[in-house]
């Protein structure tokens, strides 16, 4: 998969400029890929730096530096379940593709052999219910839903229950993305996350955060917005297929250590692969 950005990379080494305007170049083109003015010129001066040691360094040699400081900065959230049931409550503003990948890890710990049960906690509005519950039908797990407006904690505790009963390994639970304020949206995911703690012990629940790699740099603004409020243990980059750059994730990592779980490459339920940093990072720079 040859994305955008690794094509302008490709082609910012291939013309031939002077040495200051090269770095200028690489720079403008990192913040472009949504890697953040600094971290843009963190890597530069290193790549600068990287050449004046090594005398004359190849293009690939340049690639595989970037790629270096890149990966130090990314690390894969591991995704076993080992201590069911587990929680997964997944975050993220409006639209950024929260229930499609809810959908698609269900069918991915499906396929791994694990119960799953889906929590239709975004009650705010009615078509999520409708939309989370289709996609329940179509990957074949259970769905704990209730009344539209109903109290999203409510539909967590009853679905967390229902797990128990069932023995199921895993809880996902979908989210709204928007509520009336930032305020109010910031109180109910504070309440739910209370709600799993209170009915599990320590550690069983995940905060996933939504990530779309379309938005650009407001990604980071969203990350410290939710990992101020609840925590945030992982993320979840959608839409890579659809974006020339995945940079809002790294500069998460960079600067608040999130690591990353899992990467959405379509639209189909297969479409989830597990993050690997070797191979987003070769994707994400055009390294073949
Ligand atoms: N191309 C592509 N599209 C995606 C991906 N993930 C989600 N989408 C699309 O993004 C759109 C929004 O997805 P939803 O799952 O409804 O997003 P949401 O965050 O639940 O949205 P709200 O509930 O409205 O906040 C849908 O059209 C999805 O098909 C992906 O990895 N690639
Ligand atoms: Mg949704």
């Amino acid at each position: 998969m040859k994305k955008g950005f690794g094509n302008k990379l490709a082609s910012l080494f291939n013309r031939s400029v002077q040495y200051d305007e090269f770095f200028e170049d690489l720079e403008d083109l990192l913040i472009e890929g949504d890697l953040g003015a600094a971290i843009a010129m963190e890597i530069s001066d290193d790549l600068r730096e990287y050449c004046r040691s090594t005398k004359k360094a190849t293009e690939t040699e340049m690639l595989l530096e970037i790629k270096r400081m890149l990966s130090q900065w990314v690390a894969p959230l591991s995704l076993e379940i080992t201590d069911p049931p587990q929680v997964f409550l997944v975050l993220g503003v409006n639209g950024v593709g929260k229930t499609t990948t809810i959908a698609k890890m269900a069918h991915y710990y499906q396929k791994k052999g694990h119960g799953v049960v889906m929590s239709a906690s975004d009650t705010f509005r009615a078509a999520a219910i409708d939309q989370l519950e289709l996609h329940a039908q179509r990957v074949g797990c259970r769905i704990v839903k209730q009344k539209p407006g109903s109290d999203p904690g409510a539909v967590v505790y009853d679905a967390i229950e229902s797990a128990r009963s069932r023995k199921d390994d895993l809880i996902l639970v979908d989210t709204a993305g928007r509520m009336h304020t930032k305020a109010n949206l910031v109180r109910e995911l504070q309440k739910i996350h209370k709600i799993i703690e209170g009915r599990l012990s320590g550690g069983k629940c995940r905060n996933l955060l939504v990530i779309d790699a379309t938005t650009g740099q407001n990604g980071f603004q969203q990350a410290e917005m939710f990992h101020e409020a609840v925590g945030i243990d992982g993320l979840l980059l959608t839409k890579y297929d659809s974006a020339s750059k995945g940079g809002t994730v790294v500069q998460i990592g960079r600067r608040l250590g999130i690591p990353i779980a899992f990467v959405g490459v379509g639209e189909t339920y297969d479409d989830l692969l597990p993050f690997d940093g070797d191979e987003f990072f070769d994707s994400l720079l055009g390294i073949s």
